[in-house]
C-alpha cells in the first residue's frame, strides 16, 4: 500500500470522530485587540467557526469568532474578570499560560489533577479572575484534549504592559505573532477521535504553517522602523526556528519578561508554548520573508513589505544599545551556590511502547526532531499502546504518582534528564504551572543569559538544571507541552504551601 492508502485504512477504523461539518457556521474574523483596565470584565466564548486555509474550507474552533482569539492588553499589577462561555463541541477549561495567578483559576481539570476545576460542559460557563504580576507575553488555551482544541484554533495572547515605562526600549510598534501548524489531508483537517488522542509517539506535526491563523500572513513596514514582535508557538509538537533574512533582530525577552542581556541574533528557537520577544529593525526597503529554518529546509511563514519612505523618528540608536536587566543581574549574583549544589529533585523523561516496534536504543538520535519522520507509525500510537513518563529518580514514582511538596520562598533545583535510550527519544518542552523558573545550565554548561521561564525545551539526551522560585501557593501541575504527550500521561503535580 502507498502511504495515502495506509492512512485511509487507519483512519477508516477511527471511531466517533469530531464533526468536520461547516454548514451554517460563521466565517472566522480577524483577531481583535482588547484593552482591559484594572477591574474590567470581558466576555469570552468558544464556538465552532468556518475558516479558509489556502484552498481548503474547514471547521475550526475559535474564541470570540477569531483565530487567534482576542489579544488582551492589560497592565502589570491589574486584575480582570473573564466571563467564559463554552459553545464548542467538547467540555473545556481555559488555562492562562504563564500567569502566576490564583490556583483556582488556573484552568486545570480534575482529570489531570485532583482538587481543581470541573471541566465546563458544552453550554456551560465559568468566571475567571486573572492577575498579572509580571510583564511580557502570555497566552490562553484549553486544558482538556489540547491535541484537538489547540490544533483547531483555541488560543489567544495576553500582553502585559510593564509598570516601569523604561522597562523596554522604545519601538515604533508592537505585534503579537502566533506561530502554528495544522495537518490537512484531502482538504480537511486530519480527523480526531472523540474517544482518544492519537500520534502519541511524536505528537501531531502539521503540513501547513500558520501565522496568526493565516496561511499567507503579510505585514507592511517603513524603512527604519523598529517593530517589537511577541512570538508564541501554539503548535501541538513542532518547534519553530524563526528568522527574517534581511532585517536585524534583537532578542529582548522570553516567557516572562525581559532577558538579562539584550543580544543581536540571526534566529530564535521557540518550542511549543514558549514565547520569545524580539525587536526587529527594517533597514532596507523591499520584500522580506518570515522564515522557519530547520537544518534541512526553510518554510516561508509570511512576508514583510518594507516601504522606501523612511520613518520620521529613528530608533536606530536605541536598537543598537544592548541593555541589561538589573533584576536578572541581581538573580545571577545569587545563583553561584545553586549551580554548585546537587539537585533537590531529578526527573527522567522516558517513552514506553507496548507491543510496538521500538524506535530508541540502537538508533542514532537527533537533538530535535523537526518533522514527523515516521508518519504511519506515529499515527497509530495512542495512550493505549504507548506511554510517556516523568520518572522521579529518587522515589521511582511516575506521572500522576508524583506529588512534590514545597513552601512559599523555597528555591528548588530540579534536574531533568531526557533519556536517550527510551523507546522513542525526542525533545520535550517541559511546562510548569503557577511558578516561574530560571534555566541554570544545560549539560553542565551554565546559562549565560537568564530570563524567567515557564517552559523549557529539553533536547534528546540533554540534562537541564532549573531553579524554581516557589512564590505562588497552590496545587499545580507540570507537564510536557506536546499536546499528545500530555494526553499520553506526561504530567506530575506539586503543592506549594503558604
Ligand atoms: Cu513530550
Amino acid at each position: 500500500m502507498r502511504q495515502g492508502e495506509i492512512y485511509r485504512a487507519a483512519t477508516g477504523t477511527m471511531r466517533n470522530l469530531f464533526s468536520a461539518d461547516t454548514t451554517g457556521l460563521r466565517d472566522a474574523t480577524s483577531t481583535e485587540i482588547v484593552e482591559l483596565r484594572d477591574g474590567d470584565s470581558f466576555d469570552l466564548k468558544a464556538t465552532p467557526v468556518r475558516k479558509r486555509l489556502g484552498e481548503a474550507v474547514v471547521r475550526m474552533l475559535a474564541y470570540n469568532g477569531s483565530i487567534p482569539g482576542p489579544t488582551l492588553r492589560v497592565s502589570q499589577g491589574s486584575e480582570v474578570t473573564i466571563n467564559f462561555t463554552n459553545e464548542a463541541d467538547i467540555e473545556t477549561t481555559v488555562h492562562w499560560h504563564g500567569l502566576r495567578l490564583d490556583n483556582r483559576y488556573d484552568g486545570v481539570p480534575r482529570a489531570h489533577h485532583q482538587g481543581m476545576q470541573t471541566p465546563i460542559p458544552v453550554g456551560g460557563g465559568f468566571t475567571y479572575k486573572l492577575r498579572f504580576p509580571d510583564s511580557g507575553i502570555y497566552w490562553y488555551h484549553p486544558h482538556v484534549r489540547e491535541d484537538y482544541t489547540q490544533e483547531l484554533g483555541l488560543y489567544g495572547n495576553i500582553i502585559v504592559a510593564p509598570i516601569d515605562p523604561a522597562y523596554w526600549a522604545p519601538v515604533h510598534r508592537e505585534l503579537a505573532l502566533v506561530l502554528d501548524d495544522i495537518l490537512l489531508e484531502g482538504g480537511n483537517i486530519a480527523p480526531f477521535s472523540q474517544t482518544e488522542s492519537d500520534r502519541t509517539a511524536m505528537g501531531r506535526y502539521g503540513n501547513v504553517m500558520l501565522v496568526n491563523g493565516e496561511t499567507e500572513y503579510s505585514i507592511e513596514a517603513g524603512r527604519g522602523e523598529v517593530v517589537r514582535l511577541y512570538l508564541t508557538n501554539t503548535a501541538n509538537a513542532r518547534p519553530f526556528n524563526f528568522r527574517i533574512p534581511g532585517a536585524r533582530m534583537k532578542l529582548v525577552g522570553g516567557d516572562s519578561g525581559r532577558i538579562e542581556r539584550e543580544q543581536l541574533v540571526a534566529e530564535v528557537l521557540i518550542a511549543p508554548s514558549e514565547r520569545v520577544i524580539i525587536d526587529v529593525l527594517f533597514q532596507q526597503a523591499g520584500p522580506l520573508r518570515l522564515e522557519h529554518r530547520t537544518p534541512e529546509q526553510a518554510y516561508t511563514l509570511g512576508t514583510v513589505t518594507v516601504h522606501e519612505t523612511p520613518i520620521e523618528r529613528s530608533y536606530a540608536r536605541e536598537f543598537s544599545t544592548l541593555r541589561t536587566s538589573p533584576e536578572l543581574v541581581a538573580e545571577r549574583a545569587r545563583l553561584e551556590a545553586d549551580l554548585q549544589r546537587p539537585p533537590d529533585k531529578t526527573l527522567a523523561l522516558v517513552a514506553e511502547m507496548t507491543g510496538m516496534q521500538h524506535h530508541g536504543g540502537g538508533y542514532s538520535h537527533v537533538e530535535i526532531e523537526w518533522e514527523d519522520t515516521m508518519e504511519m507509525h506515529n499515527q497509530m500510537t495512542t495512550p493505549r499502546n504507548m506511554s510517556w513518563k516523568l520518572v522521579d529518580r529518587e522515589t521511582g514514582a511516575e506521572n500522576h504518582g508524583i506529588h512534590w511538596s514545597f513552601r512559599v520562598g523555597d528555591r528548588v533545583k530540579v534536574r531533568i534528564v531526557n533519556d536517550p535510550h527510551s523507546d522513542h527519544p525526542m525533545q520535550h518542552p517541559f511546562h510548569i504551572h503557577g511558578e516561574r523558573f530560571l534555566v541554570l545550565s544545560r549539560d553542565g554548561v551554565p546559562n549565560e543569559n537568564l530570563v524567567w521561564k515557564d517552559t523549557v525545551l529539553i533536547r534528546t539526551g540533554e540534562t537541564v538544571n532549573l531553579l524554581m522560585e516557589m512564590s505562588n501557593p497552590g496545587s499545580w501541575m507540570a507537564h510536557c507541552h506536546i499536546a499528545e504527550h500530555l494526553e499520553g500521561g506526561m504530567m506530575l503535580s506539586f503543592q506549594v504551601h503558604q
